[in-house]
Parts: C-alpha cells; structure tokens; sequence
C-alpha cells in the first residue's frame, strides 16, 4: 500500500502579496491582469472569492462583482523564489516529488522514515514547516493514490488537512460526486448526470465496456477511479509537450498585418521560456489564434528550429480560417519526446 501526500498552496499569488503587504490582509485581493487591457484574474484570496471572484475570470467582471477588489500584477519570479522554498522543504521528507505547477506537487512517503512513517505526521510537518518559514498556508491531502490525495487536499480548503486511509476509501468514493473526478469538467459532468451517474457508487454500477463506449480511453480511467484505484506512479521526472506562449489584444486586430506585427515580441518570450530548457529539438511549431466570438483554431507545422516566416504563413492559414477580428494571438513549439521537465510547468504572460 503506498502513502502520497497532495500539497496545494492556499490562493498563492495572491497569499504571497497579501504576506507581504500585511495592510490588505482583510482586504478582496486578486493577482491579475488589469480591467482596463482585458486582463485575467490568475488568483484571488478567500474574501474576493466571497464576491464570486475566481481564477481566469476577465478583470473587469471581477470588478463588477467586487467593486473594492484590489487587482495586483503578478511577480512571477517572487513565486518561483516561494516555490523553490518550499520545493526543498519537501526533499526533507521524500525525493520522490512530483510538482504540478509552482503551488502544487504529489510526494510519495510510502519509504519516508521520518515520524515512523506516518504520513500524517509528515504531512502535519510538512504544513507546519511552510507556515513558519515561507509564511504561507497550504493544504495537504494523504490517500493510497494520487486521484484521492489530490481530492483530497482540496476537501478542507484552506489550511487543510484530510486523510483518507485505506479502509476509508470504499466509503469515501461510494458517496462521492462524479464532478470531484479529475478530468470531469462541465460537460462529461452533464453527460454523466444525464446517464443517472452522480455519485462514483452509481458509476460503479456500469461495466467499463459500458463506460468505454461511452467516454473513450477517459472510460477506463472513469471506472478505476470510481472504485478508489489509481496506479499512477508520481514521477519526479514528468516529460513536457510543449511551450506557449499568448497574448490577449486590447483591442481585437482585423488584419494579417496587425498580426504579423505582435510575432517578434511573442517570439521574444517564447525564446525566453525556451531558454531554460536543457535542450532545444523541437517537433513541430504551432499558432494559435481566439477569434472575436472566442472560438479558437490552432495551426501546426514540423520544423526542428523557430522560424519566423513559419509562424507567418501558419498565423495566415489560421486567420483566414473565419471572416472575424482576432482577440488573441499564441504561438509554441512541440517537443521532442527528450525534453524533460526542469522543475515547474511554465505559467502564462500577462499582457
Ligand atoms: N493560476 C493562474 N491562472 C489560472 C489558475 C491558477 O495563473 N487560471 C495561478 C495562480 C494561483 C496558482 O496558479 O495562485 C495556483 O493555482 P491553484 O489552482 O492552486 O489556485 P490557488 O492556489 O490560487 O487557490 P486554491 O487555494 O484554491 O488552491
Ligand atoms: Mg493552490
């Protein structure tokens, strides 16, 4: 049986902000683009949340919803300096870590000596080592798979903990709502709703041919889940598909020219984020463009190096493919199979 502990740090950026500027800690804050260059929302604390403020909502709806809302731009950097902090406060207690994004990593313990192997007691410690040295407040989720572990840390958000042991696991999934799955977004929720699917107990209902024909290869994974099994291994060393990077206008642009104008400065950063690979073989290069009425279509090419006059003529076969301004404009590269994460998935730019 193994042991894997789920560290989520609680509303990050903006916790970061709000420890270092004490003065808006029973203030609505929000780390963000601003409201008037159609910014996003990237976080916000637990008071602005209140306000129905959450992740990836236009800045100036945020606004709407919470006129007192204070909307500070993002320190990337300061975040990653945090998240290497508390990366290392990790290796204390296992090497085998798997991080998600700058706030997020799966531990496996199953071999940790430390607190006899409590994973409890480690995960108590782990909370407790973040709060006094960085400052901040995670949550912690401990199962016998990284499904429940990650369902878990959410379960008691923020400053949380939540154990789910062995044999609580038949129970815990039995009543558990389908929309809790990981991979379950809106719309697989619906169609499982509408399939009588509510909890996993009615998922465990149906065979996984069923659920095959049903949901695809996700079926497979839908009837594992619902019975609390999970075998994925957290792997330290995650292979990375593909760096992007996208900007979102002020003003939507109407034409190629408008367009081919804003490539050299996404080059610019993509070239930055590419930086800090070890290697550089790419597969392929692709655009992305969000039209006016933010359907989105993607364009892709092979090509091993970044070469402008692909991108142009690949922004050219995209563009064309509606008669509409564009709002947005991304580009990225594919990797090789080689590449290997460095330590964190990269986030994305503000404009
Ligand atoms: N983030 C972002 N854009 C998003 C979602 C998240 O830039 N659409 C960033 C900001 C978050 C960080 O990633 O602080 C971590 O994401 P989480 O989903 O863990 O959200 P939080 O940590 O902010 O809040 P929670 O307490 O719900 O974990
Ligand atoms: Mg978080």
């Amino acid at each position: 049986m193994r042991k894997i502990i789920h560290v989520d740090m609680d509303c990050f950026y903006a916790a970061v902000e709000v420890r270092d500027n004490p003065g808006l800690s029973k203030q609505p804050v929000a780390v963000g683009g601003r409201a008037e260059r159609r910014g996003v929302i990237a976080t916000c604390n637990y008071i602005a949340r209140e306000f129905g403020v959450h992740s990836a909502l236009s800045s100036a709806v945020a606004k709407k919803r919470c006129p007192d809302l204070i909307i500070i731009p993002p320190n990337l950097n300061k975040y990653r300096d945090v998240s290497r902090v508390i990366q290392n406060i990790f290796h204390r207690y296992t090497d085998v870590i798997e991080p998600l994004s700058l706030d997020e990593a799966y531990l496996d313990v199953s071999s940790s000596e430390h607190h006899s192997g409590s994973a409890t007691w480690i995960a108590q410690q782990i909370k407790s080592d973040i709060f006094h040295e960085v400052g901040l407040t995670a949550s912690a989720g401990v199962a016998p798979n990284k499904f429940l572990a990650k369902i878990a840390s959410d379960w008691n958000k923020p400053d949380g903990l939540k154990v789910i042991t062995p044999e609580q696991v038949d129970d815990f999934v039995f009543q558990l709502p389908v929309e809790k799955i990981h991979g379950v977004g809106k719309v697989t929720a619906r169609k499982l709703h509408n399939l009588n699917f509510r909890s996993c107990g009615d998922l465990q209902g149906a065979t996984e041919t069923e659920l095959i024909e049903r949901f695809g290869k996700f079926g497979k994974s839908l009837f594992r889940y619902a019975r609390g099994i999970d075998e994925r291994q957290v792997a330290s060393h995650r292979e990375r598909k593909s760096v992007s990077v996208e900007t979102t206008f002020r003003d939507d642009k109407h034409s190629l020219e408008e367009l081919y104008r804003e490539l050299p400065g996404l080059i610019e950063s993509l070239e930055r984020r590419l930086n800090n690979l070890s290697s550089r073989s790419f597969k392929s290069l692709f655009v992305k463009i969000k039209f006016s009425d933010f359907t989105s279509t993607t364009k892709e090419r092979r090509a091993e190096f970044i070469l402008d006059d692909v991108f142009q003529s690949l922004i050219d076969e995209a563009f064309g493919r509606k008669e509409q301004s564009a709002r947005l404009l991304g580009i990225g590269v594919r990797l090789s199979e080689t590449e290997i994460v460095e330590h964190f998935q990269l986030e994305l730019p503000f404009h």
